[in-house]
């Protein structure tokens, strides 16, 4: 048996009923198998890719909180630091219902070559908790973050690992988070990103993720004898890398037409409203139903009772950037029936591997997310490059320095694709460019 299927069959074996993390596992152990074979008995010596898929250190704990009606909750919390060979533990932490262990190694595992494509020092990280943050009052979330931050700060630090936002986790409870790191620890350091203006974060980083997604898209669009400007667009999603992406795919001259939430979606043929999206989602906290109400011309489509996704809109480009597995085969299927020229990844890992495969075989132009939505994580980097000189950089700085980040990127996993005979595909280029780098730093720092 080959290295890469004998690696697979492992973690399948030492992690069960943990599909999402076998799942990004061997989408990049298929994509390797060119750049593995070519070397097998020095990586088999070294137990390179043993060592890769086993996390450095995952740390769990539970996080008591007391609930507005004096009830004390339990939740279960995670953070798994997966891989320092380039730089400090990085990736943000997610708070979700769903969230589990499987999910989060996913997470992690994926971070560590998106981070490696940025270019810049940082290695893998994710965490985060089962806990629900839909209804709850600012107090309950406050509670519930102090809680948190009181077992998470033993193992974290601005030079071995910076958390961020993710799912659920917005500037609300970084804010939190980061207010009582600095209680306990009584060190006012770069420890998280994503940060307040007022406290040491960096502007642009909000935008940051969506602007990124575009930023790659149009160079992948531009290589391959399009343009952004006039396209449809259609997008998944309502919360930081939706709202960002619409709001760029705008001002490039593209018009997406759709968003959504857990519970439904809005096909607004005249053009998502980016104003009325932030007052409903990031004011209101609302549903996408209160869009709808405020707006004329977008129609409503429940999720539950109709079954249907944003996928089924007629769209030249597709942005998915909600959540792991939401653009499926038979939503694949649709978007090339369709006409879509290209799918590009905002979310983590968002289309499943037969959707992926089944795109690319259709001529359509597929973006990964580990190198599509990096742009959040370096915009984060760049955050604590100005934590570390105390110093602030302008809007246009930091945009330009992520506008540059995406393009070297697209043209790095580009690069890549082509140096192993598999041009045009764009995640094999992605995983080989984030594993190089990795790789050649792991083995530099010998056995450890
Ligand atoms: P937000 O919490 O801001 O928004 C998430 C959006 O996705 C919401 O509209 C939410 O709907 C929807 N959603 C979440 N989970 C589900 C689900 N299980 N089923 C259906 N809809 C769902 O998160 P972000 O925008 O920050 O993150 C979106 C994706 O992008 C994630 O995959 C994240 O890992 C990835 N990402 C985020 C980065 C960042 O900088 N924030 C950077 C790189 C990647 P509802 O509100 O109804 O739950
Ligand atoms: O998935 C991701 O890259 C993020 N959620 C952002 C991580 C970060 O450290 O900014």
């Amino acid at each position: 048996m080959s290295y890469v299927d004998e690696v697979i069959d492992l973690v399948v074996k030492q992690n069960p009923a943990q599909p999402e993390f076998h799942q990004a596992v061997k989408e990049v152990m298929e994509s390797l198998r060119v750049v593995i074979e070519q070397n097998e008995e020095a990586y088999r010596r070294d137990a390179v890719l043993e060592r890769l898929v086993n996390p450095e250190r995952q740390l769990i704990f539970r996080v008591p909180w007391v609930d507005d009606k004096g009830q004390v909750q339990v939740n279960t919390a995670y953070r798994v630091q997966f891989n320092s060979a380039i730089g400090p533990y990085k990736g943000g932490l997610r708070l979700h219902p769903s969230v589990n262990l499987g999910i989060i190694k996913f997470l992690g595992f994926e971070q560590i070559f998106k981070n490696s494509l940025t270019g810049l020092p940082i290695g893998g990280g994710k965490g985060g908790s089962d806990f629900d943050p839909k209804g709850k009052s600012d107090r309950e979330i406050m509670a519930f973050c102090q809680s948190f931050m009181t077992e998470l700060c033993k193992y974290i630090g601005a030079d071995t690992d910076v958390p961020a936002g993710d799912i659920g986790t917005g500037a609300r409870e970084i804010g939190y988070m980061f207010g009582q790191y600095k209680r306990i620890r009584g060190v006012y350091e770069g420890v998280l990103t994503g940060k307040g203006l007022s406290y040491g974060g960096s502007l642009a980083r909000t935008e940051a993720t969506g602007y990124g997604l575009l930023y790659l898209t149009t160079e992948m669009l531009k290589c391959n004898g399009h343009d952004i400007a006039g396209k449809t667009v259609a997008v998944s999603g309502a919360g930081n890398v939706a709202i960002y992406a619409i709001q760029k795919a705008q001002q490039l001259g593209a018009k997406p037409v759709t968003c959504s939430d857990s519970t439904g979606w809005i096909y607004d043929p005249e053009g998502i409203d980016v104003a009325l999206l932030k007052e409903v989602k990031e004011v209101k906290r609302a549903r996408l139903t209160e869009y709808a109400a405020a707006r004329p011309s977008a129609q409503y489509h429940d999720k539950a009772a109709e079954g249907t996704t944003v996928w089924s809109v007629k769209c030249d480009v597709a942005l998915p950037c909600a959540t792991q597995n939401e653009l499926l085969l038979e939503d694949a299927k649709q978007l090339v029936a369709n006409g879509c020229i290209a799918v590009a990844e905002g979310a983590n890992m968002p289309t499943t591997i037969e959707a992926t495969e089944y795109l690319q075989a259709n001529g359509v132009l597929f973006a990964p997310g580990k190198a599509a939505n990096a742009g959040g994580v370096a915009t984060s980097a760049l955050e604590m490059s100005q934590n570390s000189e105390r110093l602030s950089w302008t809007f246009e700085e930091v945009d330009g320095k992520l506008k540059n980040i995406m393009v070297n990127i697209f043209h790095n996993l580009d690069d890549a694709a082509k140096r192993y005979g598999k041009e045009g595909n764009y995640v094999v280029g992605a995983n080989i460019a984030g594993f190089e780098k990795v790789v050649n730093a792991m083995t530099a720092q010998g056995i450890v």
